[in-house]
């Protein structure tokens, strides 16, 4: 006999999730971050993406977390989600992101920004003109290029593909040889700007190479491992981290295509990252928080009527299917869900992103519940997500 899932009032009641999103450990939701200071004290405005997907926001978004700066948050929609908002051309009218408003004055280039924060407010551990940190911000653009150059391009000829990954393990290397002189798990004496700098492309490597190329750079280079989990022992990063999937889904459109390379190892792990086991990733070292179930849950509840409404299911049918992955989430019981919700399901467990909507942990949870209780009704699977834009997730439907 099937059990009954949980109305939403009693999922209510098995949360109490919350964090203090303006003095707390950081998080991709809050507006206004104050670090114990006053709202008087505050004189930067970041602009950044609503996905909390761009890497050149998360460089400045991880400097100010790391400083401790206390600044303000204003969220605009990327070209490939939707329309920009007319406010933000206005201010900026080439639209791009991230922008920072010091003292009233609008600075754009990532670069630009964070040379105008360690003017006003001091460096972290190093310039970005010390002539050790200009080194390493050049190897860190050679890293980039050699990855867009085995990710971006298709290739005609299997030796066209074995150059590019030669290239860019030969890259690799050098930056494997930097990590191991240094006493630190970091770039340079101890943690500093240049850890900031390489952190968004190197996350998204990591990601991407590892399912369009069957790549595991954070397993395959043991400087680059320790890095990724002194990076991980920092709650500043913890709350910036996105997971595989969402960096895999995302990269296609910003980046004017991904391409596989079709090897049994990249179709293994497209299919770990689509369809799970999500805990089987190298995407996270460190433990799963008690609470991940909670924020999950939490999350959900908080935008259902949205998430419900967004969903091609009929309404009625996809409103059940989802009380019985959220009951499987948290009770560990099994619920049958309602026949043909299996689709309805599996659309949101590909619309999950971290961390715009909850961190790694509570996404994999999520993921998995919406997963394990699709496959009681079918084992049918979505239309493969958009690759040129993604306007189905864009976030005027959330407002
Ligand atoms: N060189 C710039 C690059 C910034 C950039 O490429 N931003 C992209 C997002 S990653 C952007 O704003 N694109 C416009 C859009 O997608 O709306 C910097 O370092 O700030």
């Amino acid at each position: 006999m099937s059990i009954v899932p949980l109305d939403w009032e009693e999922l209510e009641k098995l949360t109490d999730y919350q964090i203090d999103r303006v003095n707390g450990p950081t998080n991709s939701q809050a507006t206004l971050r104050l670090f114990n200071h006053s709202e008087e004290e505050v004189r930067v405005t970041l602009y950044r993406d609503n996905h909390a997907w761009c890497p050149y926001c998360q460089k400045i978004w991880l400097w100010l977390e790391e400083k401790q700066i206390p600044y303000r948050i204003k969220k605009v929609t990327m070209f490939c989600y939707g329309q920009k908002e007319s406010w933000y051309k206005e201010k900026v009218p080439s639209g791009m992101l991230p922008a920072l408003e010091l003292d009233g004055k609008i600075i754009t280039e990532s670069d630009d920004i964070l040379i105008a924060l360690e003017k006003t407010f001091g460096v972290l551990t190093f310039g970005m003109e010390d002539k050790k940190v200009l080194a390493l911000r050049r190897l860190e653009r050679l890293l980039f290029r050699a990855w867009c150059s085995w990710l971006c391009y298709p290739t005609m000829f299997a030796q066209q593909e074995k150059n590019n990954r030669k290239q860019f393990i030969e890259v690799v290397k050098q930056v494997e040889n930097v990590l191991s002189q240094t006493p630190s798990p970091y770039f340079l004496e101890d943690f500093s700007t240049v850890d900031v700098i390489f952190t968004p492309y190197v996350e998204r490597m990591n990601a991407s190479l590892y399912y369009y190329k069957g790549y595991s750079l954070r397993e395959e280079n043991h400087y680059f491992s320790l890095w990724f989990d002194a990076m991980e022992s920092r709650s500043t990063y913890r709350g910036t981290q996105s997971d595989f999937h969402t960096h895999v889904h995302d990269l296609p459109p910003q980046m004017g295509g991904c391409y596989s390379n079709g090897s049994p190892q990249a179709m293994e792990n497209q299919q770990k990252v689509d369809q799970g086991d999500w805990f089987n990733l190298p995407d996270v070292v460190y433990g799963e928080p008690e609470n991940s179930r909670q924020e999950a849950l939490q999350r959900v509840l908080k935008h259902r009527h949205n998430i419900i409404k967004v969903n091609p299911s009929d309404d009625i049918l996809f409103d059940q299917a989802l009380r019985c992955a959220l009951s499987n989430m948290i009770t560990g019981k099994t619920y049958q869900p309602p026949t043909q919700s299996a689709l309805g399901l599996r659309y949101l467990r590909d619309r999950i992103n971290v961390p715009r909507d909850m961190s790694i942990y509570a996404g994999k949870r999520l993921r998995t519940a919406l997963e394990f209780t699709a496959g009681l009704d079918s084992d049918i699977q979505p239309k493969p997500l958009p690759i040129r834009h993604r306007r189905d997730q864009n976030p005027l439907n959330f407002h």
